[in-house]
């Protein structure tokens, strides 16, 4: 028997549909009492958080430290992360407002017992999820997983509209144009091609950051359901990323082209930061794309 049961409310937009498949199994010594026994299931151990911190509301616009190991499902905190070149390495923390007007994104050092600091300065009231996506160099088939938690800056929260999709993004003088997102569709691979110009309209050289060229980071509106590629250049091993079997790979065509490779788990409206480093300053352009 199957039953199709939607979900709603799981998250703003999205309807979760779960098949679930009933096997009635009528055996002769079935008891004629009070129904199936449930069976006891232990808790999953999982790898999580541990000591995350700030444990309570922060002031908008004052530094504060974020600070937090992870546990592995043997309770032991987690020491050992992927080292060395391209951006799969570590931990990195990304820290996003609800309404994802702002993005903040770390690469932060990890200490000898697997804790993790990181400075921080929320720009406005409002609430924030903080991901974690880390890189554990545990052997095996996992390559990285993601923890998330909240933080809150105190005050009154005005969550902004997301904004419609626009080709163009000026932002600090710089101009990024991305073209090929109109027919984005989930779970299928796109690339779409961002051309950046600096205030002078030439093409900025751009400094390798946390391992790529550029980021691609991407969080779905209301359900902040995360994904993350890179434009790799020439001085950027180890920067493609894989889902699945699927490879994702965003390359430097020319100076100020690049393209973007796209993989988004589920339709609906997401933001994408494109971010990348130019004459010693980061430049996040964020974008607003629709997803069949
Ligand atoms: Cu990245």
């Amino acid at each position: 028997v199957l039953f199709r049961v939607n979900l709603s409310g799981m998250s703003r937009g999205a309807t979760a549909v779960l098949l679930v498949a009933f096997v009635a199994a009528l055996t002769g010594c079935a008891s004629s009492s009070s129904g199936p026994a449930v069976p006891t299931v232990a808790p999953a151990k999982t790898f999580q958080l541990a000591g995350f911190k700030p444990t309570g509301p922060v002031q908008p616009g004052h530094p504060f430290e974020l600070s937090f190991r992870i546990d592995q499902p043997s309770g032991e905190p987690l020491v050992s992360y992927r080292r060395g070149a391209g951006p799969h390495t570590g931990v990195h923390v990304i820290v996003v407002s609800k309404d994802l007007s702002v993005i903040i994104h770390r690469h932060p050092p990890i200490a000898a017992d697997g804790s993790v600091r990181q400075p921080i300065t929320l720009p406005a009231p409002g609430p924030y999820r903080v991901l974690v996506d880390a890189y554990p160099n545990l052997g095996g088939p996992r390559r990285n997983f993601q923890l998330s938690t909240d933080v809150s800056a105190a005050g009154s929260y005005e969550p902004e509209p997301l904004p419609a999709f626009h080709l163009t993004d000026v932002v600090n003088g710089y101009r990024i144009t991305l073209r090929g997102t109109a027919g984005l569709r989930a779970i299928q691979p796109a690339s779409a091609t961002a051309t950046v110009t600096d205030s002078a309209g030439k093409p900025p050289h751009l400094t390798p950051w946390f391992g790529a060229l550029a980021h691609a980071i991407f969080f779905r509106a209301g359900s902040l359901d995360y994904f993350h590629t890179h434009v790799c250049g020439p001085n950027t091993p180890g920067c493609t990323t894989t889902f699945g079997t699927a490879t994702i790979t965003g390359r430097a065509l020319a100076p100020g082209k690049l393209t973007v490779g796209i993989l988004l788990p589920l339709p609906g409206t997401w933001r994408l930061f494109l971010q990348f480093r130019a004459n010693g300053e980061t430049i996040s352009a964020p974008f607003t794309l629709k997803v069949r």
